[in-house]
């Protein structure tokens, strides 16, 4: 792999710095080491999954912004693993330029409302939705023509369903108007037939880069398995990449990002918008000529980044959540056993606690059968061998 970096004049110990210590940042710390690139995280605890392969570990949580202001004395450029970040602080920072992708350009996708306000704005289809404030201030006849059930929505933070909530009628409606209506929104209920993601980078040229868009299926309003790429026609493929296109120039946003589809009767519907790598694309690390944590690294490093391609005809990926406590088999041993199933590629992430629900490890297999169908069938008979070792949590 090339590890020519063109970062001119690195004056600083490393060329990167990570907020943030999870999965996604040990993955980008993969990428990084690939490419010879040194880097630095900001992170809790040397013991979060992305601390092996850090260069240095700054540990501080990642909202504080004197380990933020520590990060940047360390590196010439700083990245993003996920969302979780107060910009209003960062914004302080006096070389606030050092970040990527942009503050302002990340600014309108770290909470849902600034989200739906971009999405409705770009006139970008997505389900309708509201403040709580103004739903409250609706009548009777207003609130009927919204139909139950309603998705309840937090603001912030509700990455794998977390904080949302279903409301089935008046009743559940107005209990909870009273009591906890606080930084939540309200959005129609979509029947969809399939759930959709397309991962894409745009560099600081302006160039963006898509892996292939994706089929993924949920338990529980967590990714269970991602198949790749989704079966779908080309106008569908194109208003997706479209779409993409229309809100990373928009914003000027250089990185990478993910977008989650709803896909039904009503047509594509844009779900949420993931400012950062995404759970949908880790197939990328073995299916494609660059992942998207190497795009992410290449983009924030100067280097320009490879153009993606597909090295099968497709992927299959299998996320691993954390099981009960008295699961008879150990994670040791499902480890093991997962790893002795032909073409599997595991991806421990070295969390010291399992809790039930917990991303742990995820695993992708290439598929090489030609026709879509038969990559369906044989995915099936790869999630039956890998869900009797390791199963899911939301079964
Ligand atoms: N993450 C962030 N947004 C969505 C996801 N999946 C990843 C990040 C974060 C980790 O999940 O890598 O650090 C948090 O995982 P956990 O298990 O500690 O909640």
């Amino acid at each position: 792999m090339n590890s020519k970096r063109n970062i001119e004049n690195i004056k600083k110990n490393y060329s990167l710095g990570i907020i943030g210590g999870g999965q996604l940042a040990l993955m980008l710390a993969e990428a990084a080491n690939n490419r010879g690139i040194k880097v630095c995280i900001q992170t809790k605890s040397s013991n979060d999954p992305a601390g092996s392969k850090a260069d240095y570990v700054i540990e501080a949580d990642p909202l504080k912004v004197k380990g933020n202001k520590d990060l940047i004395k360390e590196c010439e450029k700083i990245i993003f693993e996920n969302e979780w970040i107060k910009i209003e602080k960062l914004n302080l920072i006096e070389s606030k330029n050092v970040f990527v992708p942009s503050l302002e350009s990340i600014q309108p996708l770290v909470d849902r409302i600034s989200q739906k306000k971009l999405i409705n704005r770009l006139n970008i289809p997505s389900p309708r939705w509201k403040s709580i404030e103004e739903f409250k201030s609706l009548d009777n006849e207003e609130i009927d023509s919204w139909n139950f059930p309603l998705m309840i929505k937090s603001y912030k933070g509700g990455y794998d369903g977390k904080g949302n909530r279903k409301i089935n009628s008046y009743e559940d409606l107005n209990s909870f108007l009273e009591t906890n209506s606080d930084e939540c929104l309200i959005e129609e209920w979509v029947d969809y037939k399939n759930e959709l993601a397309l991962v894409g980078s745009r560099d600081f040229d302006g160039s963006i880069r898509f892996f292939p868009l994706v089929e993924t299926f949920q338990k529980n309003n967590v990714c269970d398995w991602v198949l790749s790429p989704a079966e779908i026609d080309y106008d569908l493929k194109t208003f997706a990449i479209n779409i993409f296109s229309s809100i990373v120039n928009e914003l000027n946003y250089v990185g990478v990002m993910g977008i989650e589809f709803f896909y039904g009767d009503k047509g594509l519907l844009i779900n949420e918008i993931a400012p950062r790598t995404h759970n949908s694309a880790h197939f990328s690390i073995e299916a494609c000529s660059s992942s998207q944590f190497d795009q992410y690294v290449c983009i924030s490093s100067g280097i320009k980044p490879p153009e993606i391609n597909m090295h099968s005809q497709g992927s299959l990926m299998i996320n691993l959540l954390g099981l009960k406590k008295n699961f008879p088999i150990s994670i040791k041993k499902r480890i093991e056993l997962l790893s002795q199933i032909k073409g599997s590629n595991l991806h421990w992430y070295g969390k010291s606690r399992e809790s039930v629900g917990r991303k742990m490890a995820h695993v992708t297999f290439l598929l090489n059968e030609k026709n879509h169908s038969k990559r369906v069938e044989k995915s099936k008979d790869i999630l039956t061998k890998v869900r009797e070792i390791w199963p899911s949590p939301n079964d």
